[in-house]
């Protein structure tokens, strides 16, 4: 891997595992991202002009694509539409960049014969009951929920069908709910701790019992990269760091770390659809590769995230109004 073309990688997960690569690795690095309201240039600020260059332009386009894929041997493909929310609402760009570019980019790669990574979410799975004793494992049937989660769930039957029809060289990664530095302040999050920061309460849809599975995205960084570096080809990896926590331990964490008190919180109207809970069984990443995460304490990746947040105000604070704006109009 010598020159990485990296889909997506001024938005937040590929942005930190940009960061990853040229703080691990030698290779130099292109980041392709149409820029949209979701991504970020300060994000990749600071890093070593003679190995970084960004190319604004849609993955879904295949006059900007082609050349790109044909002038790197390794792509990793973090670009797509992300927000459940924002599909309820508009699911057209979801279907665009997610499944179109994703088909795009294969194309490409088949092509030019490029090794590729292609980066998904545990949401392909659908949910769990809150009692299920069983965790997702790459041999879970898909079963998405939203039209986000069935957008990425299309991209990742496109990739292995490419592989068995085409030979195309690829990976897939399946990962849990990311939190940590530069992400969209619409997430649950930045979105909780900026509530807080502002002097405001945390929002919670629903009962609030719905669990996720949190990963700090540095420990992503280090499982797509392991991946990438190890990976059987054609081969899928869960990644995720037994971080399950329902919605409400996650606020009362981020009200507790700000010195406010832990039932300062709204409950708002549910997302349509929600799903209930997502757990992921990492075993095999974690035996075939030797990966295993940094942070290994849900409070203490969390501390981090929040921190980072608080140190970060003149990064977050333009994105607030509006988005804010916009979920009460939700009456979120
Ligand atoms: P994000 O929304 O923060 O960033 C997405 C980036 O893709 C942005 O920089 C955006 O400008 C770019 N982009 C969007 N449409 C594009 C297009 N048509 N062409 C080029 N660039 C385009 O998302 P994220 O949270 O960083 O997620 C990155 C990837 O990881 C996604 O594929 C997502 O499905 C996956 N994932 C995310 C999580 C999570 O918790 N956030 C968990 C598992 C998997
Ligand atoms: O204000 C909120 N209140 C609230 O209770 C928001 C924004 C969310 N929530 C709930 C919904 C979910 O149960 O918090 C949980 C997390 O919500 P999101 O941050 O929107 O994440 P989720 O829908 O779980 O999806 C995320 O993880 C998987 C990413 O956005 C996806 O890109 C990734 O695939």
């Amino acid at each position: 891997m010598r020159r990485l073309l990296v889909t997506g990688g001024a938005g937040f997960i590929g942005a930190n595992f940009v960061h990853h690569v040229l703080a691990h690795t030698d290779a130099e690095v292109t980041v392709l991202d149409k820029l949209t309201y979701a991504a970020s240039r300060a994000a990749l600020d600071g890093l070593p002009a003679d190995r970084v260059r960004l190319v604004v332009g849609d993955v879904a386009d295949a006059a900007v694509v082609e050349p790109l894929v044909a002038a790197h041997d390794t792509v990793v493909h973090f670009a797509a539409e992300s927000h459940n929310d924002n599909s309820l609402d508009d699911p057209a760009p979801f279907v665009h960049t997610n499944l179109v570019g994703t088909f795009t980019l294969l194309e490409a790669v088949r092509r030019h014969d490029a090794r590729l990574h292609h980066v998904s979410t545990d949401e392909v799975y659908g949910d769990l009951d809150l009692d299920d004793p069983k965790r997702f494992t790459e041999d879970t049937p898909y079963r998405p929920s939203s039209p986000y989660s069935a957008t990425k769930a299309g991209s990742d039957h496109l990739v292995r069908a490419w592989v068995r029809s085409f030979g195309v060289r690829a990976t897939i990664s399946n990962c849990s709910n990311n939190h940590g530095p530069w992400q969209h302040v619409e997430k649950f999050i930045p979105r909780q701790v900026t509530n807080v920061l502002d002097g405001g309460r945390p929002k919670i849809y629903g009962d609030g019992l719905n669990v996720r599975d949190w990963i700090h995205t540095d420990d992503h960084s280090s499982a797509v990269l392991a991946i990438l570096e190890r990976g059987r080809i054609g081969e899928t990896y869960l990644v995720g760091a037994d971080g399950e926590r329902n919605n409400l331990q996650v606020v009362r964490t981020i009200l507790r770390h700000l010195g406010r008190d832990e039932d300062d919180i709204d409950f708002v109207t549910d997302r349509a659809g929600h799903d209930r809970r997502y757990a992921i069984e990492s075993g095999k990443l974690r035996a075939e590769l030797g990966w295993t995460p940094r942070f290994t304490d849900v409070e203490s990746g969390l501390a981090d995230t929040i921190d980072w947040y608080v140190a970060h105000e003149a990064w977050w604070r333009p994105q607030k109004a509006a988005t804010e704006a916009s979920y009460a109009a939700k009456g979120q």
